[in-house]
């Protein structure tokens, strides 16, 4: 099937997968959520596909949710639209794909990541951007509170203070803010972006897929589970990855001084 709004190209196991609605830096239109949901969740089920690089084409990630879009009007009597209706059937449902995909996700943030754009680029697994990435949450600017997790992500990564700094006065934070925020993984020269998460997508793809996943499902219980609940369920997920293809051959590697070849299995 053929998306326009959203690019699909997979190599090296990687899916890049590439917000395509560059004039309007991306913003999201109802359809447009709705390819990305669809391209992610083929790009889970395929077993080709071991990680996925998020990006955007042009001058943006994304401008986050597309003010003009239908679903935004007003009505005739000047009541507000139900942007709850929205903000369940695009951003809490891109973000659960999102959360809930086993393979590695990143994201290369290139220029402006406002909103919901800011707020789907950060939670994805690791955020690389380049030195002029604008991380903004716009939404006070509108009237609006941070939506797509952004009251979720924001304190766990940055804290209270920053969270509500950046949700209250809607600033710009740069990429190198960003990284030395711990908001986001690394920051780049701008016109290395895409060689280097491409670089870390590709070497991600060549990994143990499966432990992979279990860090993921481990880190994001963390934050709901007691210690002890914690430690009973890295013990059952270290007991699954024990029987991997990839531990083996994990083991027999630096048993015999070699690189691993993981198969993902
Ligand atoms: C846009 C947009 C945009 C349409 C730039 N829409 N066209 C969820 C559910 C339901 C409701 C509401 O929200 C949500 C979640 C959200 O995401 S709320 C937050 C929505 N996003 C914003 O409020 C950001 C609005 N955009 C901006 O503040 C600026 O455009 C930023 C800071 C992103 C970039 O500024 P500049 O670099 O100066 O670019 P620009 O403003 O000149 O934009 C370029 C073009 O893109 C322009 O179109 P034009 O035809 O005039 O060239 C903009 O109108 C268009 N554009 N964002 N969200």
């Amino acid at each position: 099937m053929g998306y326009k709004s959203v690019l699909l190209e997979v190599s090296d196991g990687v899916a890049t997968v590439t917000l395509n609605r560059p004039d309007k830096l991306n913003a999201f239109t109802t359809p447009m959520a709705g390819d990305l949901i669809a391209i992610l969740k083929s790009a889970g089920a395929d077993p080709k596909v071991r990680c996925v690089l998020l990006t955007g084409a042009g001058r943006a990630f994304s401008a986050g949710q597309d003010l003009s879009d239908p679903a935004m009007a007003f009505g005739e009597d000047g009541e507000g639209p139900d942007i709850g209706t929205v903000v369940d059937g695009c951003y809490n449902a891109l973000v659960r794909t999102v959360r809930g995909f086993d393979k590695p996700v990143l994201a290369a943030v290139g220029g402006v990541a406002a909103g919901a754009g800011a707020n789907l680029a950060l939670a994805c697994d690791i955020v690389v951007a380049g030195r002029s990435a604008r991380f903004i949450q716009a939404f006070a600017k509108i009237g609006l509170l941070p939506d797509a997790g952004g009251t979720y992500m924001l304190p766990r990564l940055v804290g209270r203070a920053r969270a509500l700094g950046m949700a209250l006065l809607g600033d710009a934070v740069n990429g190198e803010q960003a990284e030395a925020w711990g908001l986001i993984w690394k920051c780049v020269d701008d016109d290395k972006l895409l060689d280097e998460a491409g670089a870390l997508a590709r070497s991600l793809a060549a990994g143990p897929t499966l432990a992979y996943a279990a860090a993921k499902r481990a880190l994001d219980a963390s934050a709901a589970n007691t210690l002890d609940r914690q430690l009973d369920l890295e013990r059952g997920l270290q007991q699954a990855c024990g029987k991997t293809a990839d531990f083996r051959e994990g083991v027999a590697a630096f048993t015999e001084k070699r690189p691993p070849r993981y198969s993902g299995s």
